[in-house]
């Protein structure tokens, strides 16, 4: 465990071990062309919280492990996101031109790099989790349930379905409870990944786990109520996108269903969930976990 410096710090600390490392994960050996090397890192590196990375690292450490361990799967976990986000940007989806603030990948290299960036990354993701075990010795049978998890939480029953839920209902959809499903698997998914795969690196019994993935299931659906009510009441410049945006589009959100005060409530009522599962004696070191839970309830971009 490092000492217990302030939030701010720690997470300019991973965010910066992140980028360090992250550059040089596809081996400056391996005879790839260029023009794709340089498609990929050009979004690895566009900026980002790095939400995900820091929420492995604050798992491993909060149930005692060590950090360089959790790094090649925080790596992964950004290059999954990162994926997505490319992906996601596409003509053929969003059709976004900025990104992280800057022209969104198929703006910069077009289309086919685009798609063949996404999968580059995605690919190369499962590659980085194995070397958890190849430099780290986190057990094998740890690494073999964090490469499934990957698999059932980014795949057709996570993250990827979710995406397709919210096309196919987009501007139809009529109840809460779809809308709570695209959110889940959407955006959910990753980060109780994230949770438990950072626990499993440290060798996380199933009380622990489960403790995790409560924490994250919260946590996953407050960012995205976060998401929805900043776009309402944000403050632009500190955004960095117009505000409004999903009224204009005619997005459903929670506000669009609950209200703006229900969902403040709902955030704040998900934020102390959050922080619960954590704080029953399971976990030995929950303190940055209940710190990061507080922090994206409040966050203002
Ligand atoms: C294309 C398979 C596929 C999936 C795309 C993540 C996603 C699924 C789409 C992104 C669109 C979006 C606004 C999703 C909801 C919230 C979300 C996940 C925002 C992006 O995550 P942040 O805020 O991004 O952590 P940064 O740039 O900070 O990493």
């Amino acid at each position: 465990m490092t000492s217990f410096i302030p939030l701010e710090q720690y997470m300019k600390e991973i965010e910066m071990r992140l980028v360090d490392s992250i550059s040089s994960s596809v081996p400056q050996t391996w005879n790839i062309p260029a023009s794709l090397r340089e498609s990929m890192e050009y979004s690895l590196l566009a900026g980002g919280k790095r939400l995900r990375p820091l929420l492995v690292i604050a798992a491993a450490e909060a149930v005692g492990g060590q950090r360089e361990a959790a790094l090649p799967i925080a790596q992964a976990v950004e290059m999954i996101h990162t994926y997505s986000l490319i992906h996601d940007d596409l003509p053929a989806m969003d059709n976004d031109d900025f990104r992280r603030g800057k022209p969104t990948n198929h703006k910069v290299f077009g289309e086919a790099m685009a798609i063949l960036a996404g999968d580059g990354l995605l690919t190369h993701a499962f590659h980085q989790v194995v070397q958890a075990s190849r430099l780290y010795n986190v057990p094998a049978e740890a690494t073999l349930d964090i490469i499934e998890e990957l698999a059932i939480y980014a795949g057709p029953s996570g993250m990827v379905g979710g995406q397709v839920a919210d096309m196919q209902g987009e501007q139809g959809i009529t109840d809460l409870e779809t809308l709570q499903y695209i959110h889940q698997h959407k955006t959910g998914d990753l980060i109780v990944f994230s949770l438990k795969a950072g626990g499993r690196v440290s060798g996380a019994s199933e009380a622990q786990l489960a403790a995790l993935a409560k924490f994250g299931q919260c946590i996953g659906l407050a960012f995205q109520i976060r998401d929805d009510i900043l776009d309402l009441v944000g403050d632009e410049g500190k955004l960095g996108k117009k505000v409004q945006s999903d009224v204009k589009q005619e997005k459903v959100t929670y506000p669009y269903f609950i209200g703006l005060e229900a969902s403040q409530a709902e955030l704040e009522r998900l934020t102390l969930a959050a922080k619960e599962a954590v704080s029953d004696g399971s976990i030995p070191f929950p303190e940055r976990l209940l710190q990061i839970a507080d922090f994206l309830t409040h966050r203002d971009h």
